[in-house]
């Protein structure tokens, strides 16, 4: 087995070729021959038409992936954004290398009954030690939309603490709720915005607003949507316009609570500093600020979606941070460039009672240790610095675009290397997307016509600069 140092001096090496590396397609079309038939026999087992192609991850490293067919493939999409270090990066090789990483994996414990001696140890080094400004308490979560449920369950918990003015149910409570019916199972509801996205599974696809596909012939929730504004660009050109949009959305939001306030009062309200999904809609700090308000006047808890913001694309570890808000939200969701899921909250929406947030394993050490890991790479090479300077090189050199080829690129909008930009149709984009693929650049896409970038915390000047001329050249 090799120690750290080894590894890191391996990882030297490798980055030495990568740092030199470039995209390299060696089949006629990307996807190959190989990823081709692995999908069409994927097929035989489940729906496998959203794969890409297969990849191979002993042979990827660092920003490039690898697929079956050779291709090396500069990857700014990083698995839906999931990934902090890039492809096999030698610290967390190592890391899972341990005895205790070993003991972990083949002994997974359910953390909310038996957690293992050093868990409050490794909580605290991972988890607290970036706790967003406010918090002091966390509670892991398997995957992004089930940290979104349960911490929308502490908040109708306390929504209705206060209504009993007790924080006991009652025995009407217990046994009403056995039959899904009020009191027990109160009419309460959450709001959530316009192109807004928080999860697949059966609660949180009632906050989902982005494709219809995904929640057609689904049983929903009915619960509220307000209006996420959709700023114009350049900002800077647009700021007396934007300010109307900005109290435009925040009229209605207030108005929406007001609509709901007789029949199913709205108990805690969901967004995404950055809607995500949804094409990347930003807002100002003052629209969030509006928001939180809003929440206060109606007791109702305000939820920041950091599934997707949370751990540095947006040059800030946290990007609600950058508001400023006159006090911490009430719950902050994370997942993703994590490794583990779950969320902050505040003490007073801690169920008293056990058993109230469970499930099997309520988190999982490994991926706790991977955090730690991450984190001290993220500290050590001062990657929120690295994502920074990546972010303005991207979007001086899409600036620079946008500008000779106002027809095809517009709307440019990003912070740090969260970014992206709209093209004329749909049907535009999926061409793009292709021409860069073929080119070995993969990128995603967002909302209707735009396109993403998420690449890891490590994308870095080279790869800005392969980015940018790729994209010149299909464009
Ligand atoms: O299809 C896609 O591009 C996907 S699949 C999952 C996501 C995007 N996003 C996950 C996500 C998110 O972006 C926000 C803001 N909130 C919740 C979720 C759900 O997280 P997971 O996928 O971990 O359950």
């Amino acid at each position: 087995m090799m120690g750290l140092r080894q590894l890191t001096s391996k990882f030297c090496q490798q980055s030495i070729r990568l740092s030199s590396a470039m995209p390299r397609v060696v089949t006629e079309v990307v996807p190959g021959p190989k990823s081709q038939e692995m999908k069409q026999t994927l097929g035989n087992i489940q729906n496998s038409t959203a794969v890409n192609f297969f990849a191979d991850y002993e042979k990827s490293q660092g920003n490039y992936i690898v697929d079956v067919d050779g291709n090396q493939i500069l990857d700014v999409f990083a698995q839906i954004s999931s990934m902090p270090l890039g492809y096999n990066h030698p610290a967390l090789i190592a890391a899972m290398q341990s005895k205790s990483a070993i003991t972990t994996t083949v002994n997974r414990p359910a953390l909310g009954i038996f957690p293992p001696a050093d868990f409050i140890q490794s909580v605290d080094d991972a988890l607290l030690s970036i706790a967003p400004k406010g918090f002091t308490r966390v509670q892991q979560m398997a995957c992004g939309t089930c940290s979104v449920e349960n911490a929308l369950k502490c908040a109708f918990f306390k929504y209705r603490d206060i209504e009993r003015g007790d924080e006991q149910p009652r025995e009407i409570d217990l046994s009403s709720c056995m039959m899904n019916q009020a009191p027990g199972s109160p009419s309460l509801s959450v709001l959530s915005f316009k192109s807004g996205f928080h999860g697949r599974t059966l609660g949180s696809l009632s906050l989902t607003r982005t494709k219809a596909l995904h929640k057609v012939d689904v049983p929903a929730f009915d619960w509220p949507c307000a209006d996420f504004p959709i700023l114009k660009y350049p900002l800077e050109e647009n700021v007396a316009e934007n300010d109307r949009i900005e109290e435009e959305a925040l009229a209605n939001v207030a108005e929406t609570f007001q609509l709901w306030k007789q029949t199913k009062p709205i108990a805690a309200l969901i967004v995404e500093p950055i809607q995500a999904e949804g094409g990347d809609n930003h807002a100002s700090p003052k629209f969030f600020h509006g928001l939180q308000k809003i929440c206060k006047e109606h007791k109702c808890a305000f939820v920041v979606d950091e599934v997707q913001t949370g751990g540095g694309p947006t040059g800030q570890f946290w990007a609600h941070e950058a508001w400023n808000l006159p006090s911490p939200p009430d719950f902050v969701t994370f997942s993703k460039k994590l490794h583990i899921a779950g969320f902050y909250f505040q003490k007073q929406f801690e169920p008293l009672q056990s058993y109230r947030v469970f499930n099997t394993w309520v988190g999982d050490p490994l991926r706790l240790a991977l955090l730690k890991t991450t984190l001290d790479v993220i500290r050590k090479d001062s990657l929120l610095e690295v994502v920074q300077k990546s972010g303005k090189t991207l979007m001086d050199g899409l600036n620079t675009l946008q500008t000779s080829k106002p027809e095809s690129i517009s709307r440019l909008r990003g912070k740090g290397t969260f970014i992206a930009f709209d093209l004329p149709s749909e049907e535009i984009r999926a061409k793009l997307i292709s021409a860069m693929l073929q080119k070995g650049v993969l990128m995603g896409g967002c909302g209707v016509t735009a396109i993403r970038m998420r690449p890891a915390l490590i994308f870095g000047q080279k790869e800005c600069e392969i980015f940018l001329d790729t994209l010149e050249s299909c464009l």
